[in-house]
């Protein structure tokens, strides 16, 4: 008998055709069913009643779930599941759906878009010190002003994280000249390549001490929750520059807008928001030197070959009994 796993998220035909093509797994393919029952406004609302009570026999018979965006309520109405693995390298957007609770194993997105994300912090890291953002803004005013440059070869770039991502922008980082340091929860781990030395949360003031720029690229747990506040960013030296692809819970986004407005900071780029998207009244849309994006740091052409190739191994895997890859430990927080 084959095991029944739903899938909740778009990927090229050419890859759910790979997905479809691993023996004794039957794709029960539900991103239309979820999209159509999260619909709303009342015109939508006869449609969405129907669709909700059809993912919800279709759920509860599913013994495995790959999903994009967490399904409301999935523990209650997937009772059976066992294994819940996400197109995510995050998957704290699951918390609330109950999963975590019930028992299932998580799997993660990890590594899938590190490639990407990497590139999008070295981009932003040129792009902030060679100020991009404000002659982009001159050319609205055809403005001819000349603006101080930065430089990236010899400055010291902080990397707090050092998974997947932490590692691919230690590698590009290294390569653009600068001096990496790295900040993980455990700093007596495994030498980490690139990175010249690794603190822990303990040493952050001296870390932070050091940073021409600071990355952050850690998930969104108890312990990094607002660790960049208005302390932490007062000990960044004046100049630096932040850049975050972890999560908007990392910063205290009103500390960061006031340093950046204060000038102690020369720069953010940001892929990711306490609220996305950003509300219009956030002040960080009119701060200078300030680089916004719709959290798509993970955006590539590649992506569903990459996403595909590791569903298809662990889905491999999960078939054969034998140990899945990227399991979430909840402990850690990824
Ligand atoms: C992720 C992301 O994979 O935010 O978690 O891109």
């Amino acid at each position: 008998m084959s095991i029944r796993v739903g899938l909740n998220g778009r990927v090229a035909d050419s890859e759910l055709e790979r997905i479809r093509k691993v023996e004794g797994i039957e794709i029960d393919d539900l991103t239309t069913l979820a999209r159509r029952s999260a619909a709303r406004g009342p015109e939508a609302a006869e449609d969405a009643k129907a669709a909700e009570s059809e993912l919800d026999a279709r759920l509860s018979e599913l013994e495995a779930l790959i999903t994009w965006q967490p399904i409301p309520r999935l523990a209650a109405r997937s009772p059976s599941l066992k294994w819940v693995q996400s197109f995510w390298a995050g998957v704290d957007a699951l918390e609330p759906t109950g999963i975590f609770e019930s028992g299932a194993v998580i799997t993660t997105g990890r590594g899938v878009t590190s490639p990407a994300i990497a590139e999008w912090v070295i981009a932003a890291i040129y792009a902030l010190s060679k100020q991009f953002p404000n002659y982009d803004s001159f050319k609205t005013e055809k403005r001819w002003t000349r603006l101080p440059a930065g430089k990236v070869f010899g400055s010291t770039c902080c990397i707090v994280g050092l998974g997947a991502i932490g590692q691919a922008t230690a590698a590009l980082a290294t390569a653009a000249g600068m001096r990496v340091l790295g900040l993980r929860r455990t700093p007596d781990g495994p030498t980490v390549p690139n990175v010249e030395h690794v603190y822990g949360p303990a040493d952050l003031p001296a870390f932070l001490e050091q940073a021409d720029f600071l990355v952050l690229a850690a998930p969104a747990t108890e312990n990094t929750r607002k660790l960049i506040d208005a302390t932490a960013l007062a000990r960044l030296k004046p100049g630096a520059a932040l850049v975050n692809v972890a999560r908007g819970e990392l910063v205290d986004e009103a500390a960061l807008a006031d340093a950046l407005r204060e000038n102690r900071l020369f720069g953010a780029a940001l892929d990711v928001f306490e609220t996305e998207p950003l509300p219009a009244e956030s002040p960080l849309w009119s701060l200078p030197n300030v680089i916004i994006s719709p959290h798509i740091s993970a955006s590539m052409p590649d992506f569903d070959i990459r996403l595909t190739d590791l569903l298809v191994e662990n889905l491999t895997r999960y078939r054969d009994g034998d140990p899945l890859l990227n399991v979430y430990d909840r402990n850690r927080g990824y």
